[in-house]
């Protein structure tokens, strides 16, 4: 079944004719009207009349997640503020957050985007989705709302949280299909157990849509085989607009619309193009989007090209699982968190010695959690237990405001933590993926 066939299956010839009449009108449209892209392209010395080819996309420059800090919030918006629908916020590497606005055409694309990767996975009428995701400022919980709405479905917009209440309604309203984390889904399913519901059994429960953090297959052989569900994976950013592609039933590669996005993958070091099959960096350009358009932009995610046609029938690009990033970003209970945030943070309050820190990430059952170990200034030890007490509370409510996740903080003595000599190693992630 597919949603939008002519695009899905376009003849790869038709397709690299559309993509290079999109990219040319993109790359006019911003160096008349942008001055960010402009310039961008001025610095490079590339103008429009060089992209004479869809390989020419490799002459221009490549965009970063700083590009949007530096010009938060708005300065690489391309449509007049009167024209933006929505925005969304997600985390920046210092504590300032990033910012993607929205038309209504561009929701009109996310969502189109959204109606074909559910109908790959079979999800459409017949369902009723409980979208549990974040509602909010990230873009997981409404993207996949509106998706879901699009095919016909049927949506319970539960969000995160009140575990129990969720499975109570699972049951109650005949579910059929979950779109969260891997994680969340694992962790429903011991809480679950707790409660005395069996999955399989008691509930309608069986396809999930499972992304915003790196998972595995083994991963997906346990809650497939284990909690009787079919897992997808879905994949997106915020930059790109949220999550917008998954698997297909075939379960062998994300596929990207190539109608709406060219992709590329590079080597993270050199910047060079790879060739499909080829471990690299992703990156993405936008062909669609009106309030905020990216050109090459340097997801830092890991992942290579399939190059075999898919058994499906679709025509348009796939990617390998994600593997990793080739940056510092930590992905916990699918929000993203820089070590440099947490940083950003501690060196800030007097009690502790904030360039000395460590980062342990856990997971325990299926959930992260992040512990931060600080050295202390000897000045604010306190003998007393209370006192010690208060301050790791207020070290950790401190982090949780610019992180947006809750943060066991460990004080420890002057020195106690290592020096490094070469590239700071701060973070050990003893999660298994
Ligand atoms: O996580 C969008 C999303 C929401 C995707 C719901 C899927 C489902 P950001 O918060 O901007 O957006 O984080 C994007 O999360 O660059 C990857 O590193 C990671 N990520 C997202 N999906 C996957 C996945 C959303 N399926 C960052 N596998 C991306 C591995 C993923 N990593």
């Amino acid at each position: 079944m597919y949603w939008n066939q002519s695009m899905e299956c376009m003849p790869e010839g038709e397709l690299k004719k559309l993509q290079y009449k999109s990219l040319k009108e993109l790359v006019n449209n911003l160096y008349s009207f942008n001055a960010f892209y402009s310039q961008k392209m001025k610095a490079e010395g590339v103008r429009p009349d060089d992209i004479s080819s869809l390989n020419d996309i490799t002459k221009l420059p490549f965009m970063n997640k700083s590009d949007l800090r530096d010009n938060y919030p708005n300065k690489m918006f391309t449509a007049r503020k009167r024209d933006v629908v929505r925005y969304h916020v997600s985390s920046g590497t210092t504590g300032k957050p990033t910012l993607v606005g929205y038309t209504q055409n561009d929701i009109e694309f996310w969502t189109e985007s959204l109606a074909r990767a559910l109908t790959s996975v079979g999800i459409g009428k017949d369902d009723v989705m409980q979208v549990s995701y974040g509602y909010g400022l990230f873009t997981g919980g409404l993207g996949l709302h509106y998706g879901a709405e699009k095919v016909g479905a049927t949506v319970l917009p539960a969000g995160t949280g009140s575990t129990e209440r969720q499975l109570e309604l699972m049951v109650d309203l005949d579910v059929t299909a979950i779109a969260c984390t891997p994680s969340y889904l694992v962790h429903m399913g011991d809480v679950a157990k707790k409660m005395g519901i069996d999955l399989r059994k008691d509930t309608k429960l069986r396809k999930a849509v499972l992304g915003a953090e790196p998972w595995s297959e083994s991963m997906r052989r346990y809650i497939e085989d284990d909690m009787g569900i079919q897992a997808y994976d879905i994949y997106g950013t915020s930059e790109i607009s949220g999550p917008m592609f998954t698997d297909c039933a075939e379960k062998k590669g994300v596929h990207i619309w190539g109608d709406m996005m060219i992709v590329e993958i590079i080597d993270p070091e050199s910047g060079e193009s790879l060739e499909p099959g080829q471990d690299g960096e992703l990156v993405m350009t936008v062909l669609k989007k009106e309030a905020m358009p990216m050109i090459r932009y340097r997801i830092k995610d890991l992942t290579a090209i399939i190059e075999e046609e898919c058994a499906c029938g679709r025509t348009s690009p796939r990617i390998k699982r994600i593997t990793g990033r080739s940056d510092d970003m930590l992905i916990i209970r699918g929000i993203n968190v820089f070590p440099s945030q947490v940083e950003h943070t501690l060196v800030q309050m007097p009690e502790v010695d904030g360039k000395h820190y460590m980062i342990i990430v856990d997971r325990v059952g299926a959930l992260d959690f992040m512990t931060v170990q600080v050295e202390m200034r000897p000045e604010a030890f306190s003998d007393k237990v209370d006192d010690m007490i208060r301050l790791k509370k207020h070290i950790s409510s401190e982090l949780k405001k610019y992180l947006n996740i809750a943060v066991e903080v460990e004080l420890v003595a002057p020195e106690a933590l290592p020096r490094f000599m070469g590239k700071a190693k701060r973070v050990t992630d003893r999660r298994k993926f």
